[in-house]
């Protein structure tokens, strides 16, 4: 049997002012031909569909879309809520949905939703674990207590009393970890602070394929088979490196599972550039590339440019974070709030001197100096 599993799709982000309203519909239909072309008899969606728990009309109409491309090819969906989602919206026609093979488990109701589906090799069992916290299964497991993430996940795991003989998949939104290693993040990751939220991987051992969201890299936590598969799209510049893929999985009997990753084609691309503003205009190496991509510019130049992310603009028209890079903004190890010496015998020409080199790193020129010493003198100053 084979399944594709993605998750975060984060329907309806905005990077700044940058909408990817085009961008995700573009990959969805990547992710509908890459379903044409290997033929799953599953989609595992690992939360966080959407990006905010009220997400906008575009945003549900979308991923509607998306889900009725899938039906009409008959491959089923399971689908779990993640950090960002809302539970309960999520959960709307779910009964509905299921009686068309589309498995929604947006809320926690005390235990995990399972689907069987059987093969030649046997049956096999896809849990679903919506987005949970520890306060939300103590709501339902009252006897322990589940102050952690990993007991409260521990605990749902344990009351679906596994069958161990058959295969078992697992669809959840958590922070897993693997033995205290934790995984690769990036900056559009929302999670908790403290570090309490994390679940070693060890607690799924009774599952063959753990289909993971909530990390936006692709990536095995400890086995091959516990996996995040990271975000259809890249949703901040810490990602530019990554590879976007949808990851598939084929399984046959109990032990062998394969696992391949198919990658993802976006029509924009993020870029951090960084030289200065004529070669980021001009230079081959920057301007052969897709001039629509997202970018964060990083502009080198010593001397002030008029209107730089202006001039930007005329070659590149998704430009988001404009930074300035040079001797002046260097973070100065040296750097003093208050004047050296007695500053009671220092005249103001020569404390100025001393303060703007301390902001800039560099000294006054000689037009600088003349123009303060005029002005010191002006007001009254006594300069030696
Ligand atoms: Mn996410």
């Amino acid at each position: 049997m084979k399944f594709l599993h993605i998750s975060d799709l984060h329907i309806g982000k905005k990077l700044r002012e940058a909408d990817f309203t085009e961008d995700q519909i573009h990959i969805l239909e990547e992710i509908i031909s890459i379903v044409d072309d290997t033929k799953p008899d599953g989609i595992l969606i690992a939360g966080d569909i959407y990006d905010r728990s009220v997400p906008p009309a575009s945003a549900v109409n979308l991923f509607d879309d998306f889900l009725t491309n899938l039906e009409k090819r008959s491959v089923k969906v399971f689908i779990v809520s993640g950090n960002h989602d809302s539970p309960e919206r999520l959960n709307f026609g779910k009964e509905i949905m299921g009686k068309n093979s589309i498995y929604i488990a947006g809320a926690f109701k005390g235990k995990m939703d399972r689907v069987t589906l059987s093969d030649e090799y046997g049956q096999i069992n896809i849990y679903l674990l919506p987005y949970v916290k520890p306060s939300i299964v103590s709501n339902f497991i009252k006897e322990m207590d589940l102050d952690t993430y990993e007991k409260a996940v521990q605990a749902v795991i344990e009351a679906a009393e596994i069958n161990r003989e058959q295969r078992n998949i697992l669809v959840a939104h958590q922070y897993v970890t693997n033995q205290g290693i934790e995984p690769e993040r990036s900056d559009s990751e929302v999670i908790s602070v403290g570090g309490l939220d994390n679940i070693d991987a060890a607690v799924f051992d009774s599952f063959d394929y753990v289909a993971l969201g909530h990390i936006h890299r692709p990536q095995k936590i400890g086995r091959e088979t516990v996996r995040y598969c990271g975000t259809p799209l890249k949703y901040s510049f810490s990602e530019c490196n990554h590879k976007k893929s949808v990851t598939c999985i084929q399984i046959t009997d109990k032990n062998s599972i394969e696992v391949s990753q198919i990658p993802l084609h976006p029509i924009r691309d993020l870029r951090v550039i960084k030289d200065k503003l004529d070669h980021l205009l001009y230079d081959e190496k920057y301007i052969s590339k897709n001039c629509d991509d997202y970018i964060h510019a990083i502009l080198t130049d010593e001397e002030d440019i008029y209107d730089p992310i202006g001039k930007l603009r005329t070659v590149y028209s998704n430009v988001l974070i404009l930074e300035k890079e040079n001797t002046k903004t260097k973070v100065n190890e040296n750097s003093k709030t208050s004047a050296s010496g007695d500053v009671t015998k220092r005249n103001p020409l020569d404390l100025f001197e001393e303060f703007y080199q301390n902001q800039n790193n560099v000294e006054l020129n000689d037009i600088q100096r003349k123009l303060l010493l005029d002005l010191f003198t002006e007001l009254g100053g006594e300069i030696e």
